[in-house]
């Protein structure tokens, strides 16, 4: 007997997905805990502040002044979806922080969104070329939904972590809780090691 779970079989083989994820396909589906915030280019700004030799603000014209970065492959969501080949732009984390400077005793960041969300995340998470603020999907504008006109993408994290509308990062010397992480999802999130709640 063959239990249909709602993914193929070839779903399941694929290398690409985690434990526990399906292929969604062409489908990108919205999740926002509040309600889009339509946000004004001309007036955004971006922060790096906390344990930083010299917190930084950006407005969206200095960002894109900064040298540009890519993110192309997959993405996934606590909630079981991935997909896959995606390009993100926008510029990477590291070219944020070497611009702040990260003091010897940062070790964990909060990010924060315009909306006043927050994901807690460790550095070593964001640095490596393994985190971006992106403003393009496939080329075009980042629509509001997904968190236009910027928002963090940290993809070998479940997709919590990379916050929409993304206003800054705070750099701290110890871990703190974010929105979701203090209603049960885990600190970290690995989709490879099944990081979905506290204590997986
Ligand atoms: N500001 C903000 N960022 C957020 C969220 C949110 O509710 N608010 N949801 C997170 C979750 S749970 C996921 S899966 C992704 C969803 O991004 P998407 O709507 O572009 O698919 O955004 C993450 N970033
Ligand atoms: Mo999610």
């Amino acid at each position: 007997m063959s239990v249909t779970r709602g993914f193929t079989r070839r779903d399941r083989s694929d290398p690409r997905l985690p434990p526990g994820q399906y292929n969604t396909g062409d489908n990108w589906p919205v999740l926002s805990y509040e309600p889009t915030p339509r946000l004004d280019t001309a007036t955004w700004t971006f922060t790096v502040d906390g344990l930083v030799r010299d917190a930084h603000t950006w407005s969206w014209a200095d960002l894109h002044k900064m040298p540009g970065s890519s993110y192309e492959g997959a993405i996934h969501c606590v909630t079981t979806w991935s997909k896959f080949d995606m390009t993100f732009r926008g510029v990477s984390v590291d070219t944020l922080l070497d611009r702040a400077g990260p003091l010897p005793e940062a070790g964990f960041v909060m990010a924060r969104s315009h909306t006043g969300y927050t994901t807690n995340l460790p550095l070593r998470d964001v640095l490596g070329n393994k985190a971006w603020v992106v403003w393009e999907v496939g080329g075009k504008p980042l629509p509001a939904e997904h968190g236009g006109p910027a928002r963090l993408l940290v993809p070998h994290l479940y997709f919590w972590k990379s916050a929409k509308w993304v206003s800054g990062l705070h750099l701290m010397d110890h871990d703190e809780q974010g929105l979701w992480e203090r209603s049960g999802y885990h600190d970290r999130g690995d989709p490879w090691l099944e990081q979905r709640y506290q204590g997986d």
